[in-house]
Formats: C-alpha cells, sequence, structure tokens
C-alpha cells in the first residue's frame, strides 16, 4: 500500500487498500504549507511501485513530435517551475451531504480532504511545446499507471488545453521540497492548480493531446455534477457537468464538533479555498447565522492556494452554532442548506460550515 509509514500516526484511515486518509481537522490548520505527513490521500488503486531509472513519460496524440521522457530529461531539458497550490478532493465535505440523504458507495470525507504543498516540476506547457500541439488539439489527457477496478486503462482524466498550457500547471517531481512520496504520486504527477484534485493524475504514464475529452471512467463517468433531484439509477451521465475547479468554501478548523467552551471570547480558526479565485471574504456566526462578523485572513494569498482566516466571536451559554461562510473575487458565495447542493455523488458541497459547540 506504498509508503504509509510516512503519514502521521493521527491520519483518519477510511481505507487501508486501497489507502484513503485525511489528517484531523484542526492539524490542517497548524501550517499554510501542508506537511507531507498530513496531507490527505485519495486513491482509486492500489500505489503502484515504479523503478525511476527506465521510467519514460509518454507524449502522444496530436503533436508533431512523438515524445518518451525520462525524469532525467524531465529535470534538464525543462526549467522547474514552483507553484504553491492546493489540492482539493471532489468529495471534501461529502460527510455533510451525507447527513442530507446518504450516499452510497462513496468515501464519507470530513472537510479535511484537501492540503497545500509546495509543487516543483516541468512546465506541462513547455512539454506541449517541445511536443509541437496540432491545430485540432483541444484537450489534453492524461493516464496514471496504478491499476483501478473501474476503468481497464487505469486512472486517467483530461483538462482543456487552454488550462493545460497555463503556466500553473506542472508535470510535478517535487513535493514541499522532497521528492514526490510514492502515495502522492512518485515518481511524476500532473498538478493541475484551482481543478478538483482528480484532475492531478499521480504516477503518470502518458499526456496525449486530443480533439475530445478524455473517456475513462473518472473523466466521463465520475466526477460530473448532477442537480438534487437525480438519483444514481435515474442518471443520464451525458447530462452531468463535468467538474473543473470547486466552488468556494470555508470551513471551522477550531473549535471541534461537540467541544465544551467556557461562555466569552473564543478564537475560532479555519481555511477558505475557492479554486482558481481568490477569497474575498470570510465571515462567521456565532449564533447558527443570525448575526455575521468579518474574520481576519491571514498569512500571504497566493493564487493557487487556501487562505487560512480567524475571529474572536463571544459566546452566550447553552448549545451554540458557529457557522463560516465565504465570498471569492468573483462574487460567488455559499449557499447555507447542504440539502440546496446535494448530488448523489456527494461532490463539491460548499454549503455554510457549522460547528456545534456547548458553553458554559
Ligand atoms: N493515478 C491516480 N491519480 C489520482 C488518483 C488516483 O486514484 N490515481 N486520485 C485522484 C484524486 S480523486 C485526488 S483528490 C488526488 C489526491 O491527491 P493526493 O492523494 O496526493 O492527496 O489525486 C488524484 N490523482
Ligand atoms: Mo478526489
Amino acid at each position: 500500500m506504498g509508503d504509509v509509514s510516512a503519514k502521521d500516526p493521527s491520519m483518519l484511515v477510511h481505507s487501508a487498500e486501497p489507502y484513503n486518509a485525511a489528517p484531523p481537522l484542526a492539524s490542517l490548520r497548524a501550517s499554510p504549507i501542508t506537511p507531507i505527513p498530513l496531507f490527505f490521500v485519495r486513491n482509486h488503486g492500489t500505489v503502484p511501485v515504479v523503478d525511476p531509472a527506465p521510467y519514460r513519460l509518454a507524449v502522444t496524440g496530436l503533436v508533431d513530435r512523438e515524445l518518451r521522457l525520462s525524469l532525467e530529461s524531465l529535470r534538464r531539458e525543462f526549467v522547474p517551475s514552483t507553484v504553491t497550490a492546493t489540492l482539493q478532493c471532489a468529495g471534501n465535505r461529502r460527510r455533510e451531504l451525507h447527513a442530507v440523504r446518504p450516499i452510497e458507495g462513496e468515501i464519507p470525507w470530513d472537510a479535511a480532504a484537501v492540503g497545500t504543498a509546495v509543487w516543483t516540476g516541468a512546465s506541462l506547457a513547455e512539454v506541449l511545446r517541445a511536443a509541437g500541439v496540432r491545430g485540432a488539439g483541444r484537450h489534453v489527457l492524461f493516464v496514471g499507471l496504478d491499476a483501478v477496478a473501474a476503468d481497464a486503462h487505469g486512472f486517467g482524466g483530461s483538462v482543456p488545453l487552454e488550462k493545460a498550457t497555463s503556466p500553473e500547471v506542472l508535470l510535478a517531481y517535487e513535493m514541499n521540497g522532497s521528492p514526490l512520496p510514492p502515495v502522492h504520486g512518485f515518481p511524476l504527477r500532473v498538478v493541475v492548480p484551482g481543478y478538483i484534485g482528480a484532475r492531478s493524475v499521480k504516477w503518470l504514464r502518458s499526456v496525449a493531446v486530443a480533439a475530445a475529452p478524455s473517456e475513462n471512467y473518472f473523466q466521463a463517468h465520475a466526477y460530473k455534477l448532477f442537480p438534487p433531484s437525480v438519483r444514481a439509477h435515474t442518471a443520464d451521465w451525458n447530462a452531468g457537468v463535468t467538474l473543473t475547479g470547486p466552488p468556494v468554501s470555508a470551513v471551522i478548523c477550531a473549535p471541534r464538533q461537540g467541544q465544551r467552551l467556557r461562555a466569552g471570547h473564543l478564537s475560532t480558526t479555519g481555511y477558505a479555498f475557492a479554486g482558481g479565485r481568490q477569497i474575498a471574504r470570510v465571515e462567521v456566526s456565532a449564533d447558527g447565522g443570525v448575526h455575521w462578523e468579518t474574520a481576519r485572513l491571514v498569512g500571504d494569498a497566493h493564487p493557487w492556494a487556501w487562505r487560512f482566516w480567524e475571529a474572536s466571536l463571544r459566546l452566550r451559554p447553552g448549545r451554540q452554532e458557529i457557522v463560516v461562510r465565504a465570498e471569492d473575487s468573483g462574487g460567488a458565495g455559499q449557499p447555507a442548506d447542504p440539502a440546496a447542493v446535494w448530488n448523489f455523488k456527494g461532490y463539491v458541497n460548499n454549503a455554510w460550515h457549522r460547528v456545534t459547540v456547548e458553553v458554559e
């Protein structure tokens, strides 16, 4: 199952094989760059063991020159690029949707299937320039080396050519200054900042330029968004909306759900993330969403990363509901009620995040 030993013992393991785990919510807030031992892992299959020496990345499809790139040539022939980017699983905060109406066969992630790393690698745009994209190319397709049950070709996905050739998209071989750990995609993964985590394909086998999006199960079938009225057995898969960037969402990391607190001032902290947009404002309520205060945004704003926030609230005795919501630089906000965004696959829940505490 890969180098699971590199993970912190506090990780909440949803399944050991394939290994799927996330840190306790409070530990996410300890550092704006998530330490590797606490970075969530989402695997659809077994972590492949890849020998770096014979490894070659295939660059194929609608290109003038097909390439087979060794790790050496990726490091040497392309200037290393670094980007600080948040990866968020489309299933982050599924647990709250599950409470509205059960979602079968999917991991009930709490709000910690997200992390931010400093990624270093070759710019995908430069690699595609070296291959020469032909005029009919519209999408860039990725396939991983891991075997997955749902698709005989392995885990895959695609992004539009315009995104693939944006400077922030990397073929990453380093995470937080170290070689990529096996569970995070060693020796090479795509990092598509601002898109759901599923597009950042790990253990990258190939990059292909094509006229149409990937037919891979994880692009053509999974990771599509349906309205609350649609059920698994009634879904027309072609009618689902292909997920790109996650919508704006703010989360309370402290206090914890059910925590006992003293009346008076309470420092509350959390994160907010809006995919490719910036966090414009975070508001917090100590009374279930009746009165709101503006939170302070802390730390640096990186264009592709989450933003930490903090606020001091006055708590009255009794059972109180602390609520957070954010607005992004495009003016989009969040729905109050998770029922409004419920979907049978449980993707991209961005309802107001609520934590109930007992105040003495
Ligand atoms: N090859 C491959 N790439 C993959 C996956 C996978 O199962 N196989 N999972 C995807 C999903 S759904 C997410 S959210 C991210 C998680 O990245 P991480 O495990 O490094 O946190 O990897 C993506 N890339
Ligand atoms: Mo994911």
